[in-house]
């Protein structure tokens, strides 16, 4: 694949409703879009790293800066790049995975058009619809999340997923089971716990809910197994699993017994479907997260999740629940059922709008190939 131009833009977008998790509150999103550019076709791809680094240390700054400084010049070099040599050649530089997937999103979007195909036949998915859960931040009361929980039930989705933090979880989880006793439940920490909570976290137990995501910090696969042991809930990992290698060990401690996989946080979609076999072989089984992407980064989202062992609903919602107007046609939406359907055209399979990109866009630079006389 020729890549002759590579574009980026750094886009805001508002969100419909405030998203509080145990890292603050944000009411808007800031990302990087990436296009690239090869024999008249462009394929595109976004970086979910955020203003500030509270998911992880990535940003958008630093992203941008590991973009134009050691990945686009390789990708406008004079050799053909298929995304897995793009994986390959990304892996020599540390760190930075949502750099480097969000150009290796655009790549294989470029691949499927060029193919013809769209991405979850190339990946070798086998689901024509995939089952939708939805993520429901911290709220002001208690009261305003079981209004929420009511209108997304409403909507279909198959699963709830509630943010929690110390002082928003136990009796939390109390009101909303005496509410819905028999709707899928998990919760999802970000890391706001350490082992000293303990007790806490093990109340947890009693609601029956599906998993508890993340409740220690990142690179605390030791605590995580130490709490498995005592908890009969299953425990998933998001914010710990950043490749193939660290899935292992998490298997192999007890530290989970579900993963969560996102693209950008492991560093593409080579390093997601390894994560995505390994796990399979190991019988664990793991769902999408997601990252409050635009339709754009939400369509490489559901391509994925078509793989086989992607066996829990994903946090995959309608492009409504997000924003008020999406960056796609047709957006994101879910059948009555709580699936999202696959789109059969080539590549991502929808339509990025550019005059709504471009109403977005804070700040573009366009990076062409260097042209020898
Ligand atoms: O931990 O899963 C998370 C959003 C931003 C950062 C981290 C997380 C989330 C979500 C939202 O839970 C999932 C979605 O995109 O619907
Ligand atoms: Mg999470």
């Amino acid at each position: 694949m020729n890549v002759d131009r590579v574009e980026l833009s750094l886009l805001e977008m508002p969100y419909v409703h405030f998203f509080e998790t145990s890292l603050g509150r944000e009411e808007k999103r800031v990302f990087i879009l990436v296009r690239v550019f090869g024999d008249g076709i462009c394929g595109y791809g976004e970086v979910v790293a955020d203003r500030s680094p509270l998911y992880s240390y990535e940003t958008t700054s630093t992203a941008w800066a590991v973009l134009t400084e050691f990945l686009i010049p390789f990708v406008l070099g004079d050799s053909l790049v298929h995304p897995e040599e793009f994986y390959a050649e990304a892996s020599r530089y540390k760190g930075h995975p949502m750099a480097k997937a969000g150009l290796e999103l655009a790549l294989w979007d470029l691949l499927g058009k060029k193919k013809d195909l769209p991405l979850w036949k190339i990946y070798g998915g086998v689901k024509t619809e995939i089952p939708s859960g939805v993520s429901v931040g911290i709220q002001d009361s208690v009261s305003q999340l079981l209004e929420r929980i009511v209108s997304f039930l409403a909507e279909g989705y198959q699963r709830i997923k509630i943010k929690i933090k110390p002082e928003w979880d136990i009796s939390v989880c109390q009101e909303v089971r005496k509410e819905f006793p028999d709707v899928a439940l998990q919760v999802d920490a970000n890391g706001a716990y350490t082992w000293a909570d303990k007790e806490v976290l093990k109340k947890l137990d009693v609601f029956g809910l599906q998993m508890v995501e993340q409740p220690f910090v990142a690179y605390d696969l030791w605590d995580h197994s130490r709490l498995q042991k005592e908890m009969t809930t299953p425990l998933c990992l998001d914010e710990s699993i950043v490749s193939a290698e660290s899935a292992r060990q998490a298997h192999e401690m007890g530290s989970c017994r579900i993963i969560n996989i996102k693209v950008g946080r492991v560093g593409g979609i080579v390093e997601s479907q390894k994560i995505h076999d390994l796990c399979q072989e190991m019988s664990m089984p793991v769902w999408c997260g997601g990252m409050l992407e635009s339709g754009i980064g939400r369509a490489h989202n559901i391509h994925l999740a078509t793989l086989p062992n992607f066996r829990y609903p994903n946090d995959l919602s309608a492009s409504k629940r997000y924003y008020a107007q999406d960056l796609i046609e047709p957006p994101v939406d879910i059948t009555a059922e709580g699936t999202i359907q696959i789109p059969e055209s080539p590549g991502i399979g929808v339509f990025p709008q550019e005059k709504r990109i471009k109403q977005a866009t804070l700040r573009h630079e366009v990076f062409r190939k260097k042209t020898s006389i």
